[in-house]
This record gives C-alpha cells, sequence and structure tokens, in this order.
C-alpha cells in the first residue's frame, strides 16, 4: 500500500475541479488636479511634464480642460504610485507658493 501512495500517477478516482486563480489587479487610482484662480497655468503645465511626462502639447491640453471645467485627470497609477505623485506635485506646490491641489479618486 505504501508504494501505492508515493505514486503520482495513481488514480483514486476522485474528481478535481482547477481552483479559480485567487489573484485580483490591484485596484487602479485616478491622479486628478483641480483649478483654482492664482496657479499661473505655465506652472502646472511644468507640472504636468515633470511629473507625468507628458509633451507640451498634451500638458497645455490638460492644464485647459482643468482651468475650463475645474478638474482633470493626470494619469491613472496602482495605489503606491498615484500617493507619491500626489505628495509631490502637492510639496512642489506648496515650495512655490502656489495652491495647486493634487488628489487621487479611485478609477
Ligand atoms: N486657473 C488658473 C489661471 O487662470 C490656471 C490653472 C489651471 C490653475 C489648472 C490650476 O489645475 C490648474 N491662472
Amino acid at each position: 500500500m505504501a508504494e501505492h501512495d508515493d505514486n503520482p500517477w495513481r488514480d483514486d478516482g476522485i474528481a478535481v475541479r482547477e481552483d479559480k486563480p485567487k489573484l485580483k489587479r490591484p485596484p487602479l487610482f485616478k491622479v486628478v488636479l483641480l483649478n483654482d484662480d492664482f496657479t499661473p497655468m505655465e506652472f502646472v503645465v511644468q507640472i504636468l511634464k515633470v511629473f507625468f511626462g507628458m509633451s507640451d502639447e498634451k500638458a497645455t491640453q490638460i492644464m485647459l480642460h482643468v482651468h475650463t471645467r475645474g478638474v482633470g485627470v493626470c494619469g491613472v497609477f496602482p495605489r503606491d504610485i498615484a500617493e507619491t505623485k500626489v505628495q509631490l506635485v502637492n510639496d512642489f506646490s506648496r515650495k512655490n507658493q502656489h495652491p495647486l491641489l493634487c488628489t487621487l479618486e479611485e478609477a
């Protein structure tokens, strides 16, 4: 009997169903910019280029979207990356004495 227990090919007649994969994709977060009346447009464009890797054209387009609509998405990232970007942008804005607000929303 002992040699049967060790044989991986032995069919005990037990039906085996594969388990559903337990891994879920990590939730994503939108990093958003809010409009205000004081932050210069060029500063917002600089933020979008430096922290979000946008071209001058794309950054200008997003900045104007936020300026006219009040809010706009800079990018979508896993939580830790989104949180770090928000922190870096807000620190940089404060250091430059602008009230620009960056925050995150679950995507
Ligand atoms: N509304 C600002 C201005 O007229 C420009 C601006 C755009 C500020 C986007 C913030 O997220 C922002 N100078």
